[in-house]
């Protein structure tokens, strides 16, 4: 609207620019329809990370975009990984190392966040759901930000598993229509969206919640899983030859849980049914963008805020820095791509520090100066053109690892290491970091942790939000891994 009354007014006074201005190239900048989902690790068809995960709508979006199979989260819990992605910026740079709810004042008065960036660029910006961690953000982002009407959820353990009577540990179907949960709620506020004229160009924000804790959702997609779910690999011994810090992240006290109640099956038959769920509220967005008058002017970008280890290295949920905690969904389809081949797929390591400028890049606008990461759309264009640095995730100030193609190579605030080389070992069972065979190419991946001697690891953001949740690392050393007894014996990997 704005800029019809500017060219109205430059019309009126300067006729002769008007019609200068008429045929000159008008940039159209591209809608974004970011859509994040909470908690969602490789259990998808797209990435094979479960042979029996049902997700046929981001299968059929992964086929028509860019499918990064080797993407990896900045951080493997919601708030650092979230705020990273959306200013741009890692947790060493920002201090933003554990949980704040919510984004500090301190960040905001210094940065712009993506959204914020957007509508400073003439986008309308819209969200709903869990875009931040815990808040919906500030005016000076959103045009309009939807919180959904809220309806208590009715369970039916009888029919999953449930710890007591927590409304978070419970991992079975609700009785409630779906037009009451919160997921189908926000993907209807993003059908709205899509079905109105917008003047100026949009930015779309979804937040999904589900497949977050608890694990709940329709009967009919547990129903999808009618056999017996299939376990994912897992080593009885595998903490044997890894540092101490790291099994301190391990959250062996669920695995002992689970496998005392024999739920662990149950457990992961819930969270293909979440995975499945999030993929219906996904397909519902994608068929109204299809239907709408934005079909071939939109980036979709698709991404997790982490992945999630479903007993894999003796663990439940996320925060470590193997790679069932890092590696995430993440499709971006530019739909104005003519006669693009299906199926493309960049298996180059990638983490969501480089979504900002690859949007910003994408809309034709260059993001502020302290936005980091680099823009992936050489990658969108050729899938095989290499990164210029490894995937680097975050847990805690002092622990890091990066990812390339070939390696996992971690270092803990202590000065541990774990290598593993995903050429032989995916399931990163064999720590090979005391190898001195490797030792040549651990110094290359080393070079590009950041270095508290060079200045490069900022101090933990501390103000009163703060959540410091179990994380060990530089700021809270002292946590020890859990002991823990089974059938009379000490569970394998706790500390001795
Ligand atoms: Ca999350
Ligand atoms: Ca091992």
């Amino acid at each position: 609207m704005r800029q019809l009354l500017v060219s109205a007014i430059v019309m009126i006074f300067y006729p002769v620019m008007a019609s200068a201005q008429t045929t000159a190239p008008r940039v159209d900048r591209p809608n974004i329809l970011f859509i994040a989902i909470d908690d969602m690790n490789d259990w998808t068809g797209f990435l094979g990370g479960h042979p029996q995960a049902v997700t046929p709508r981001m299968d059929a979006l992964a086929d028509r975009g860019v499918n990064f199979t080797n993407a990896h989260c900045v951080a493997p819990g919601c708030s650092p990984s979230r705020n990273a992605l959306l200013f741009g910026l890692e947790p060493s740079s920002t201090g933003l190392y554990p949980f704040y709810k919510p984004v500090p004042d301190s960040i905001r008065a210094k940065h712009r966040s993506l959204p914020q960036f957007l509508k400073e660029s003439g986008y309308l910006t819209f969200g709903a759901g869990k875009i931040h961690h815990g808040a919906k953000g500030w005016p000076e982002e959103w045009t309009d930000y939807h919180k959904p009407e809220w309806h208590k959820l009715e369970y039916d353990p009888e029919a999953g598993y449930q710890i007591g009577t927590s409304r978070k540990m419970a991992f079975c179907p609700t009785r409630n229509p779906l037009p009451e949960h919160p997921d189908y709620k926000v993907a209807s506020y993003g059908i709205d969206v899509l079905g109105k004229t917008h003047e100026q160009p949009f930015f779309l924000a979804v937040g999904i919640v589900k497949p977050h804790l608890p694990f709940v959702c329709p009967k009919r997609f547990f129903e999808l899983y009618p056999d017996p779910v299939q376990p994912p690999a897992i080593q009885m011994n595998d903490h044997d030859d890894i540092p101490w810090a790291g099994r301190a992240l391990a959250k062996i006290n669920d695995d002992f849980r689970f496998r005392s109640d024999e739920a662990w099956e149950r457990v992961r038959r819930s969270y293909l049914a979440c995975i499945s769920w999030a993929d219906y509220n996904v397909g519902r967005v994608l068929d109204a963008l299809t239907a709408s008058p934005y079909a071939e002017n939109t980036i979709v970008i698709l991404w997790s805020d982490h992945g999630y280890h479903q007993g894999e290295k003796r663990s439940f949920r996320k925060f470590s820095l193997w790679e069932e905690a890092t590696r995430v969904p993440f499709i971006i389809w530019d739909t104005r791509e003519k006669g693009a081949t299906r199926g493309r797929v960049c298996s180059e390591a990638v983490s969501l520090i480089h979504v900002y400028r690859t949007l910003a890049d994408l809309a034709g606008l260059t993001p502020p100066a302290d936005v980091q990461g680099t823009s992936l759309v050489p990658q969108l264009r050729d899938p095989s053109t290499p990164v210029v640095a490894p995937a680097l995730t975050t847990w805690g100030r002092g622990n890091y690892t990066a990812r390339t193609e070939q390696w996992r190579f971690t270092r803990y605030f202590d000065g541990t290491e774990e290598l593993y080389s995903h050429i032989d070992d995916p399931n990163e069972w064999t720590n090979l970091a005391g190898n001195e065979k490797w030792a040549a190419a651990k110094q290359k991946l080393a070079a590009f942790l950041p270095d508290p001697a060079k200045g490069e690891e900022a101090p933990m953001l501390d103000v009163k939000q703060l959540e410091r949740w179990s994380i060990t690392g530089a700021d809270r050393p002292n946590l020890k891994p859990l002991q823990k007894k089974w059938k009379g014996r000490l569970w394998p990997g706790s500390r001795k």
